[in-house]
C-alpha cells in the first residue's frame, strides 16, 4: 500500500476501479442476463449478471484487503446482514450492490449501478455509485466532498416542497392499495412539485445530492442500498434522517433524504 498517498485515498481509488469493473460487465451483459431467478416473490428477481458482478467485486476485494470484511446482497441476503456487521464493527468493511435497480436491468430501463460503499467502525467513509449506461460515477470520500465524473456537487437550492420533484420507491410487495407507500404518496399529493419513482435507490440518493430532485424517501432499504449513496449526499450537503428526525443509520427501517432545507416539510408531510 502507498502510505504516503493514504489509506483511504488508495481504498477510494479500489472502489472506482471496482465499480468501472463490474459496471462494465452490466453493460456487456445487458443483453445477455442469462438464468432470471424468483428470489421471494415473482417481483423479487435475481440474475445470472447480479451474482457475477459480485463475485467480480467480492473477488477484487478479497484480493486487495484480504483483512476487511464484505456485506453483499446477493451473498449474504436481508436476514444475515445485520450479524454480519455487527460481528465486524471494527476495521474497514465493503458494503456493495452488484445491482441496484435489478428491475430495471431485467426490463432494459437504462438506470442501475453498482453500488460500493466502505465503512470504518460502522460509519461510511467512501461511496461509489456507478451507472455503467449514462457512465455517470458519483463518488465521495468523508470529508472530501462528493463528486459526479471529477465534478463537485452540491444539493439544490429548493427551500419548499412546492418548488421540489420528490422521488420514492418500494419493493414490490408494498405495492398495493393502501399500503404505506401509497398512503405516503396521497399526503404528498399536490404539495410537491411532481414525484417520480425510478426504481434504484443508490442513484435515487445521487440524484439528490447532484440537485436534479430535492428530497426522496424509501422504507425497508437495506445497508447495500445506502451505504455509499448516503455518504454522496451527505457530502454534497444533504440531510438524511429516519422517519423521525434521528440521523440514518444503516440498518433504519426508515430513510428519508433532502437536501436539508425541505427536510422537515417532507417528513411532516408523508408522516402516517
Ligand atoms: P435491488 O434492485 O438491488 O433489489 C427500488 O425502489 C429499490 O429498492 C432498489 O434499490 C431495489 O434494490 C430495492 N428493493 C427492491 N425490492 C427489494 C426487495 N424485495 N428487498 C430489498 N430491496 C429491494
Ligand atoms: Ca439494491
Ligand atoms: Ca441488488
Ligand atoms: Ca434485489
Amino acid at each position: 500500500i502507498n502510505i504516503k498517498k493514504g489509506l483511504e485515498q488508495v481504498l477510494y481509488d479500489s472502489a472506482i476501479e471496482y465499480a468501472l469493473q463490474a459496471g462494465q460487465l452490466l453493460k456487456e451483459r445487458l443483453g445477455n442476463k442469462g438464468k432470471i431467478q424468483q428470489k421471494k416473490n415473482i417481483s423479487d428477481l435475481v440474475t445470472e449478471v447480479d451474482q457475477l458482478s459480485e463475485e467480480l467485486l467480492r473477488g477484487k476485494i478479497q484480493e486487495d484487503y484480504p483483512d476487511h470484511w464484505i456485506l453483499s446482497e446477493e451473498d449474504c441476503g436481508q436476514a444475515n446482514a445485520y450479524e454480519v456487521f455487527k460481528n465486524q464493527d471494527s476495521g474497514y468493511g465493503w458494503i456493495i450492490d452488484p445491482i441496484d435497480g435489478t428491475t430495471n436491468f431485467i426490463h432494459g430501463i437504462p438506470h442501475f449501478s453498482v453500488s460500493i460503499g466502505v465503512v470504518k467502525a460502522g460509519k461510511p467513509v467512501i461511496g461509489v455509485v456507478f451507472n455503467p449506461i449514462t457512465g455517470e460515477l458519483y463518488a465521495a470520500r468523508k470529508s472530501f466532498g462528493a463528486y459526479l465524473n471529477g465534478r463537485p456537487i452540491r444539493v439544490g437550492k429548493e427551500s419548499t416542497l412546492a418548488e421540489a420533484v420528490v422521488a420514492t420507491g418500494f419493493q414490490a410487495s408494498d405495492f398495493k392499495s393502501g399500503s404505506r407507500v401509497i398512503q405516503q404518496m396521497d399526503k404528498l399529493a399536490g404539495k410537491s412539485r411532481s414525484i417520480r419513482i425510478f426504481g434504484a435507490a443508490s442513484l435515487d440518493l445521487c440524484l439528490v445530492a447532484s440537485g436534479k430532485i430535492t428530497g426522496f424517501w424509501h422504507e425497508g432499504l437495506n445497508p447495500w442500498d445506502t451505504a455509499a449513496g448516503v455518504l454522496i449526499l451527505t457530502e454534497a450537503g444533504g440531510q438524511v434522517t429516519d422517519q423521525d428526525g434521528n440521523p440514518y443509520c444503516l440498518f433504519h427501517d426508515s430513510l428519508i433524504a433532502s437536501n436539508g432545507k425541505i427536510h422537515d416539510e417532507l417528513m411532516k408531510t408523508i408522516k402516517l
